[in-house]
């Protein structure tokens, strides 16, 4: 069985447009998975301390095989082959790979919440998800596109990359 997933990319330190490419490029080699969308890439206000760079964010869409813990320990080694720390909460980094949405499924464990609990508050997140798919709805019914988020441009810009 393959499943749809939808993964967010986020960073904010060193080269976040080399970084997202390079991240793009280790999806595309995911087993048993195929990248079938990309967002446009936006650079976007920090959310969370203060003084921090600003963020370059995308989302990506695959069809894998994987179950969706499985997937999410691959994208901790992709962002660990980049280089990632852990340190603050919300804080700078280089690599943040977040596992937005996995099929139509809502998972609440200690390691894993899908939807990411964040998503729908963020417009870093909710925009590029409506590039790849304008009538995306969540478990839960929502469409996509009725969030506040979807309407708010606040801090968010796209930028070209030539990356597709
Ligand atoms: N975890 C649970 N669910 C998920 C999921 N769906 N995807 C757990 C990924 N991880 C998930 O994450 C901490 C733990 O969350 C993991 O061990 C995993 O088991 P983390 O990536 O180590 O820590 P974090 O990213 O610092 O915390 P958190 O709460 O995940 O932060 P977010 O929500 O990722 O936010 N501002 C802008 N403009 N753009 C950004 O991309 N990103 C953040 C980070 C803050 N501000 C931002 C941005
Ligand atoms: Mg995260």
């Amino acid at each position: 069985m393959m499943f749809t997933a939808h993964i967010g990319l986020g960073a904010n330190l060193g080269d976040p447009v080399r970084t997202l490419g390079a991240a793009i490029q280790a999806l595309r080699q995911l087993p048993d998975s195929q990248l079938t969308g990309l967002s446009h890439f936006y650079r976007s206000a920090p959310v969370g301390p203060a003084g921090q760079p600003d963020y370059v964010n995308a989302v990506a869409r695959i069809e894998t095989g994987m179950n969706a813990h499985a997937l999410l320990a691959a994208l901790q080694d992709i962002e660990n082959l980049h280089g990632r720390t852990r340190e603050v909460r919300w804080g700078a980094r280089t690599l943040d790979l977040d596992l937005l949405l996995y099929a139509n499924d809502e998972i609440r464990t200690s390691s894993l919440n899908v939807p990411h609990i964040e998503l729908k508050n963020r417009n870093f997140v909710v925009i590029p998800l409506l590039d790849i798919n304008p009538d995306l709805t969540l478990p839960d019914g929502t469409r996509l596109a009725d969030l506040p988020a979807a309407h708010d441009i606040n801090g968010l810009q796209q930028i070209a990359t030539g990356i597709s």
